[in-house]
């Protein structure tokens, strides 16, 4: 993607002007990074087989069942969010790494060194829940005015039912990701992303989204995993969530992904300039930041920004 700072936007579209593009299962990380630029979110239907969800959902429904629904109208009086993926489930590990949504990560985020995990949650829309405030996910970096276009978060919320509008399908304001900072939308102005179980719909940490609300007797279940620009903080704090024991158990591409590498040349080492993944081995001894050829990338990318490309 462009890091330039381009113009944002003003108008947004009207709903029956917004559609949400759906890739098949076999769509490249590509496609998915390009339809992800183009408007902002894309679902990629059917990715996980229902065995996977199943087998997630019920490894997952212990700590769902003494999860308390949230305090406030942001995180909903009648939802439920559930932490911990990585540690929790073995079954969630395979989507946290799915080949499809890294293959989309490494796409969308060729503007930067490193990507990594960001949050793993089990959002449970329960009945009767009132539909989410609609807000950008960036907004969680304090607020901090990214240049449009520069995109810090790659999103994904799987299907752990099918999403309908009824059941409070995530609702989005396509083309949104280049509108201004701080807007404020209404329902009204949103359509759902609806989906079938197992489906899955990527969206950028600059789109306008939000839950939607429940008008159903049953829980609408979403696995949000989200990813972004390993420069900046994780949401979930990955070292305290997943204990270092079972963190040394995972192979090493998990490892990295969820903090144990470095966000850029210099960032995150250990005392003597050791890579953070011998935090989970012994006896390793890895001097020197990080590998020369990323700061050169990283160097290159600087002067190309410098010209506006
Ligand atoms: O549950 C959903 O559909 C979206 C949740 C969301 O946007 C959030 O919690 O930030």
């Amino acid at each position: 993607m462009s890091v330039t700072d381009q113009p944002s936007t003003t108008t947004a579209m009207a709903p029956e002007e917004m559609a949400i593009t759906h890739l098949p299962s076999d769509a490249t990380g590509a496609e998915i990074a390009a339809a992800l630029e183009r408007d902002g979110c894309v679902v990629v239907d059917n990715l996980a087989s229902d065995d996977t969800i199943d087998a997630l959902l019920a490894e997952m429904q212990p700590f769902v069942d003494v999860t308390p629904t949230g305090p406030d109208e942001f995180t909903g009086f009648q939802t439920t969010r559930t932490g911990g993926l990585v540690a929790r489930s073995e079954t969630a590990r395979s989507l946290v790494a799915h080949p499809t949504a890294l293959a989309a990560c490494d796409a969308f985020f060729d503007h930067v060194t490193n990507y990594q995990l960001h949050l793993t949650q089990i959002i449970a829309i329960g009945p009767d829940a009132a539909e989410q405030g609609v807000h950008r996910d960036q907004w969680a970096f304090d607020f901090f005015p990214f240049p449009n276009g520069y995109e810090v978060q790659c999103n994904t919320i799987w299907a752990g039912t099918d999403f309908t509008e009824a059941n409070g399908a995530t609702r989005v304001v396509v083309g949104s990701h280049r509108l201004e900072d701080g807007r404020k939308f209404p329902i009204e102005q949103t359509i759902p992303a609806e989906m079938t179980k197992g489906s899955v719909l990527f969206y950028t940490g600059a789109l306008y989204h939000g839950g939607g609300p429940n008008q159903t007797e049953a829980t609408r279940v979403g696995i949000n995993i989200t990813y972004n620009v390993a420069w900046l903080r994780q949401e979930e704090n990955q070292y305290l969530t997943v204990p270092l024991d079972v963190a040394a158990t995972l192979d090493e591409p998990l490892q990295r992904l969820i903090g144990y590498n470095r966000g850029a040349y210099a960032l995150g080492y250990i005392d003597d300039l050791r890579d953070p993944i011998e935090a989970l081995r012994t006896g390793g001894q890895n001097g020197g930041f990080g590998d020369r050829d990323s700061l050169d990338d990283a160097l290159d990318r600087r002067d190309r920004l410098g010209d506006g490309d």
